[in-house]
């Protein structure tokens, strides 16, 4: 009898990575997965078609209407709910700044090969929906239960193996995060890349735990041992490192490059003379940003600061700079209310999670 051949017993491993260089597969995920644009940082909310996207898989077609949030397994009273059903719960509309645990993969040496994200992967909505945790308490975990698992209705491979995008909070987790059940972005309807019909937003946490497409919800008396929770989003020295596991943001800024940009290389293009830097700083947890400095090159300098609309909102930064002829690297540096400051140059992580150094951005300023 012929066996079948499974192709994807190829794929077990990941391809090395050359600096610089960046295969087929590495471009075709960065065509799938856009960045938010860094001159969208002037603005607090991302606007909706600009921020970026993390899609694993391909995005399902959910039909809104007769689509069901299942509350199933691991509880005493399940029940289903409706789209109409959660959006006649109690609202709230959160600003929420989201970004991906990979975000700055490209600036580690050598990479994993994976999604190539230079610095872009994070943006802020309006997120609106209803509070998750009473829907959880109505279904009646039952006892023992140590985990909430969050299914989406997308799935495919992995390193060989199948499964569907699902994540779990323990449940001392759900107890401290203000997790929301999300329906709107930005004041519309979400949209298909964004999760349609519904995800559940996880303030302060890397974006991997918002899951998108949001499909079922169980309750479990041991720990979830779901590919995207325990085989990756892991921080590892090395790859056969078991890790730990990758959870709320880290301490991070951005500015909105300034003056114009060159079309292939984006190197930046500036008159010489006065200009305002604007940019965005955040941390996880719900930690409020206490400090952005800025630098030219000839030193740190405190940059204003305006204040968040939200304990999960981005702070927004400005500082005048006198833009002098010349080549310049301008970086921004944020510290949080706990201490914690973005190093300059990126720590290590096999997987190219959680790059929090500093953002550099070349100019050329211009004499006239
Ligand atoms: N079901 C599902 N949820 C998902 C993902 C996914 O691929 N499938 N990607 C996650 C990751 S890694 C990130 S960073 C965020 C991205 O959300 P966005 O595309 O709306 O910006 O969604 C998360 N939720
Ligand atoms: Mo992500």
């Amino acid at each position: 009898m012929a066996t079948l051949r499974d192709i994807f017993k190829n794929f077990i491993a990941r391809p090395e990575t050359e600096d610089g260089i960046f295969s087929e597969d590495e471009v075709r995920l960065a065509n799938r997965n856009s960045g938010t644009l860094l001159e969208t940082l002037k603005h607090n909310i991302t606007p909706t078609g600009l921020h970026y996207l993390l899609i694993h898989f391909d995005v399902p077609s959910i039909d809104a209407p007769s689509h069901k949030l299942v509350f199933g397994k691991g509880f005493n009273a399940p029940y289903a709910l409706t789209l109409d059903d959660i959006r006649a719960l109690p609202r709230q509309t959160m600003p929420v700044t989201l970004e991906c645990a990979g975000n700055g993969r490209t600036g580690m040496s050598p990479r994993t090969h994976s999604m190539p994200w230079g610095v872009e992967a994070v943006g802020t909505s309006a997120w609106t929906g209803t509070l998750l945790a009473p829907l959880i308490e109505r279904a009646q975990p039952k006892n023992g239960t140590v985990e909430i698992v969050f299914s989406g209705a997308d799935r495919g491979f992995d390193k060989g193996v199948e499964h569907a995008f699902g994540r779990s909070l323990t449940l001392q987790q759900l107890a401290e995060l203000d997790v929301l059940l999300v329906h709107e972005m930005n004041g519309q309807p979400l949209l298909p890349q964004h999760g349609a019909p519904l995800r559940i937003i996880v303030p302060g946490w890397y974006g991997m735990a918002s899951v998108k497409w949001l499909s079922t919800i169980e309750a479990t008396d041991t720990p979830y041992q779901g590919y995207q929770q325990v085989r990756t989003y892991r921080y590892r020295d090395h790859k056969d490192d078991e890790g730990r596991p990758v959870t709320t943001m880290r301490v991070k800024s951005l500015m909105a490059p300034p003056g114009i940009p060159d079309w292939v290389t984006r190197l930046r293009h500036l008159r010489a003379g006065p200009v305002t830097i604007a940019g965005r700083a955040w941390s996880g947890g719900g930690v409020a940003i206490s400090k952005v400095e800025f630098n030219d090159g000839l030193g740190w300098q405190d940059a204003t600061l305006t204040a968040p609309k939200g304990q999960y909102d981005w702070t927004g930064w400005t500082i005048d700079w006198n833009a002098t002829p010349g080549e310049h690297v301008l970086s921004c540096r944020a510290t949080d209310l706990n201490g914690e400051i973005q190093p300059l140059e990126p720590r290590w992580d096999a997987s190219g999670f959680g790059n929090n150094a500093v953002q550099k951005v070349q100019v050329f300023v211009d004499s006239n």
